[in-house]
């Protein structure tokens, strides 16, 4: 099997697209991801497992373990050279690249470790990354701020994830596909194990948390309800359901076996605008789920198309299988 830079290597010679940059810039990303994946798997026995007394921007609590990955992630890649600036969901401000390092062109944004409520239980958790151009490569050098992070999905040049779970896994697209690579952890080598990952474009199965049913706008309710009628419905096949709470092993699970993947907008959440962020959560999973033949939307368009008003912006998302997630627009447009 081949290795992640023999991969990266290959894709130089075979795609006159492919940015050099990205050959170093993902071998850093995963040894980052390496590294979160040690760092988790001693669970209970550090004392990492437990909350902070502060709460990020969200308002959510802060897990020792999120701050902890969110550091090793910054240390580990501002080391490259390459980066104009860092965002990530654990920070207010973008990470302005210490002046003892050379910054270049690009911006990485990332959620370190995605579920992280997860890890307490020891269910699958995950990194999300994404890597844009800054669009001030005149002023490579110069802090970057937060406008320059507000690119729509469609100018990632690189997204992926790295999903800690049985075994670690990387699984990422540069636009040519969806590839996955599985880590050797006695050598630290990643493995092309599952390459070009495709999503076949009907399900059988639907992840959604259902505790949230009463609160869905009315296409939503519909699907579900279809789905749940089973064969005997206007469906005409049953369907399973699934829910880990942790978004990359969701779609994880999509890319390996089908289905779609929601988090709509529902009346509880309205005025937060949705549930996952749009620049390190929705974007990168929306252009992976794409890459691999399946569709992403918010309910009314494709979420890679949105203009990011803010960095830490939430949106609904309504991934997956392409027939399915046309269908679900579809009973949006209707309404
Ligand atoms: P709920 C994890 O906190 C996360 O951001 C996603 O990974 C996951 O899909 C979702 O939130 C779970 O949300 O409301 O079911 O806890």
């Amino acid at each position: 099997m081949r290795t992640l830079g023999k991969f990266l290597s290959e894709c130089q010679q075979n795609h006159h697209d492919f940015d050099p940059d990205l050959v170093h810039l993902l071998q850093a990303i995963a040894s980052s991801c390496m590294q979160i994946g040690r760092t988790i798997s001693r669970g209970a026995l550090t004392d990492s497992m437990g909350s902070l007394d502060s709460e990020n921007i969200h308002g959510d609590t802060q897990k020792h373990l999120d701050v902890i990955t969110n550091d090793l992630f910054l240390q580990i890649n501002q080391t490259t050279g390459f980066y104009a600036g860092m965002a990530s969901e654990e920070m207010d401000e973008p990470y302005q690249i210490p002046p003892a390092y050379r910054r270049g062109g690009y911006l990485l944004l990332f959620d370190p470790l995605d579920g992280s409520s997860n890890v307490n239980v020891n269910i699958s958790v995950g990194t999300i990354f994404s890597i844009l151009r800054s669009q001030r490569p005149e002023e490579i050098g110069a802090s970057s701020d937060v406008a320059d992070y507000l690119q729509p999905g469609t100018q990632q040049i690189c997204a992926g994830y790295a999903l800690y779970g049985t075994s670690t896994m990387l699984v990422l697209t540069t636009g040519h596909g969806v590839n996955g690579f599985t880590l050797d952890s006695e050598t630290g080598e990643f493995f092309l194990t599952h390459p070009a990952m495709q999503i076949p474009p009907d399900a059988q199965e639907f992840a959604v948390n259902m505790s949230n049913q009463r609160f869905w706008e009315l296409p939503v309710q519909r699907y579900v309800s279809e789905c749940m009628q089973g064969r005997d419905g206007p469906r005409g096949k049953d369907f399973n359901m699934r829910w880990v709470a942790s978004m990359v092993a969701e779609v994880h699970r999509l890319l390996v076996r089908g289905g779609v993947f929601m988090y709509p907008i529902d009346s509880k959440i309205r005025a937060q605008g949705g549930k996952l962020r749009l620049l390190y959560e929705a974007n990168p999973m929306s252009w992976i789920v794409e890459q691999a033949g399946g569709l992403a939307i918010n309910g009314h368009q494709r979420i890679l198309e949105l203009q990011p008003q803010d960095l830490h912006q939430r949106v609904p998302v309504i991934l997956g299988a392409r027939n399915e997630v046309e269908r679900i627009l579809q009973y949006h447009q209707s309404v």
